[in-house]
């Protein structure tokens, strides 16, 4: 699916901004609410989380459906011309049904990929109504998990608060009838030499001849619009002397232009290649190591509604403390996210919503619910139901971020219970279909929690590189960093001995910001420092550790728990991104010429 833009061909309508909104109270879908005009509706900003924009526990905690809605009014020249009318959704969470006049446009499952619908132009009017009944339930079955045993609360099954509604932007935009619906370019760098081999996929051809079909025509531009390389072929390679290569931190973006009959879709592409080699991971055929964070899509008030403003600062503050990376913690990320880190050089682990898949723990804020079932038991004895809409994702999010030279590593999963009895075989088949589906085969990796019986995890025979969240001095020998110290010295002998590349992909310390103690206690922004400090200590003797991503980047929101404090607290900035103590330190040490690159 490609991201809507204008073009010659194509135009682009932004559908974001005021919509009306309600609660549903239990009746809505029987009241069919989405024939006519809500009564009394709220107004809602769409894109956003609904949850912290009224007041008041039920509002936030609300369970199950919510309708948004608003006029759509369509030009007539758009109604009149015979291009295709596509509504598109950048994401909405959890699940969606979309009703234009009364009528099913499109249902959806699953809220942090994209969805569209080409709509049926005779059911259309230039005045329309446009309603989508959101429902934020999470269950076994969902991604992320949500917790079963209070069937009447909607609990998560992860450390996040489980913000709702139509969160990124909603887009109605045209194409030709004949028109290019997916563009693949996978890029090889030979001597001085790329090569990049590309396919188009194109719907409604009105010309027979699709292996030499002279009604394509695929060029590769400068920034500044010079020709670098064209063809006229659905499949081929355009071959670039002396590319420009988009490189971390230095990134150099060409653009594509592809036009077929009467269509025409341009976008940006950077030329770079990501390989594991031995005990590296190389970019460009050069190791890179990981500096940077696992973040969250968490703003105030704005929830997990896309928040283009953040972003900006989120990335200029990268700069400013010297991170080159993220992983997008625990849910692929808006696609205008990806765009920009495409721009401004900052290299990610692209993850999939697949958290919260272990029943008897989920990841720091609710440890244990008593019931001791297996994760990855048979439905009818408890198990998730998850695979289903795990390879799902997994499809999705690939088609999605094939082609961004950002993007370096799939993470399959944050955490699930991977020495538990069934999970390789549960995971076995994902990661195949994730190395299958990825026309570029970047290496795959899944995030694993600390366990004691940590050699039994199933990352250790799936993943290319090991990505651990580890928390030495907090959740292991809280408040005793010397005691953390030894233990984690231990554990990271055993994964350096493996010769494959590791990574933190988490760890870190709840800490308060403007709480401080001359002798570092828990919760003072003098802990997380020497947190930190003793961490480093440890990875930096080990000569197959290959990144460093603390948890999390700033403070974020969170359910109601007695280890969260108005949310959880581990960021090295607060949630309005103003720096602890600590990233002050990482500054310094992230800044040190060539030594963490
Ligand atoms: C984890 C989870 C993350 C939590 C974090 C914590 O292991 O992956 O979602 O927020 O720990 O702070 O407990």
């Amino acid at each position: 699916m490609l991201y809507p833009r204008n073009s010659e061909s194509r135009s682009v309508i932004n559908l974001d901004g005021i919509w009306d909104f309600k609660l549903d109270n239990g009746n809505g879908m029987k009241e069919k609410w989405f024939e006519k005009r809500l009564q009394n509706p709220i107004k809602m900003p769409v894109p956003a989380s609904y949850n912290d924009l009224q007041e008041g526990y039920d509002f936030r905690n609300h369970c199950g459906l919510v309708f948004y809605q608003r006029d759509l009014t369509i030009p007539r020249a758009l109604l009149e011309s015979p291009d295709r009318l596509v509504l598109r959704f950048g994401a909405v969470t959890h699940k969606a049904k979309v009703y234009v006049n009364k009528e099913l446009a499109a249902k959806h499952i699953g809220g942090f990929l994209p969805f569209e619908v080409e709509l049926d132009k005779s059911g259309l009017h230039t005045h329309n109504l446009l309603t989508v009944c959101v429902d934020n339930r999470i269950d076994y079955s969902t991604l992320p998990v949500g917790r079963e045993d209070h069937p009447d609360k909607n609990e998560a099954n992860f450390d996040f608060f489980n913000y709702s509604g139509i969160i990124r932007p909603v887009f109605l935009y045209t194409t030709p009838r004949a028109y290019i619906e997916n563009i693949t370019i996978v890029p090889k760098i030979d001597a001085k030499k790329a090569s990049l081999t590309y396919t188009v996929n194109t719907k409604n051809a009105t010309s027979h001849d699709p292996e030499m079909d002279t009604s394509i025509h695929i060029e590769l531009l400068t920034r500044d619009g010079e020709l670098v390389s064209d063809e006229h072929k659905i499949t081929g390679t355009l071959n670039v002397d002396s590319p420009c290569l988009w490189e971390p931190g230095n990134p150099y973006l060409y653009q594509v232009r592809v036009s077929f009959e009467d269509d025409i879709y341009e976008f940006l592409y950077g030329i770079r290649t990501v390989a594991v080699k031995g005990n590296k991971f190389l970019i460009n055929e050069k190791p890179f190591y990981f500096r940077g964070f696992g973040k969250h899509e968490d703003t105030f008030p704005n929830g997990r509604g896309f928040n283009e403003v953040m972003n900006v600062k989120d990335l200029s503050l990268f700069d400013w403390i010297g991170a080159n990376s993220f992983r997008t913690s625990h849910y692929p990320y808006s696609e205008e996210m990806m765009q920009l880190c495409d721009e401004k050089g900052i290299v990610v682990i692209d993850e999939v919503p697949a958290v919260g898949l272990n029943i008897n723990f989920s990841g720091g804020a609710n440890l244990h619910n008593g019931i001791e079932i297996g994760t990855f038991s048979p439905e009818n004895e408890g198990g998730i139901r998850t695979a289903l809409a795990h390879q799902k994702v997994i499809h999705d999010l690939i088609d999605r971020d094939k082609n961004y030279a950002c993007v370096v590593m799939w993470s399959i999963a944050n955490e699930p219970d991977g020495s538990a009895k069934g999970a390789y075989n549960y995971f076995k088949p994902l990661f195949d279909l994730a190395r299958r589906e990825d026309p570029q085969c970047r290496p795959c990796t899944m995030a694993s929690v600390a366990m004691e019986n940590y050699k039994d995890d199933c990352s250790l025979k799936l993943s290319d590189i090991y990505c651990l969240n580890r928390y030495y001095g907090w959740y292991i020998a809280c408040g005793d960093l010397s005691r953390a110290r030894d233990l984690m010295e231990k554990e990271m002998k055993f994964w350096n001995s493996t010769g494959k590349p590791f990574m933190f992909t988490e760890y870190g310390v709840d800490t308060i910001s403007g709480y401080h103690n001359s002798t570092p206690r828990l919760f003072t922004e003098e802990y997380q420092l020497e947190y930190y400090k003793m961490n480093h200590d440890v990875v930096d003797q080990l000569d197959n550790f290959i990144g460093e991503q603390v948890w999390n980047f700033a403070d974020f929101d969170t359910e109601e728990n007695l280890t969260r404090v108005c949310g959880n607290k581990k960021g090295l900035f607060t949630r309005d991104r103003k720096p602890k103590l600590a990233a002050h330190y990482f500054r310094e040490r992230w800044h040190q010429p060539d030594k963490y690159h």
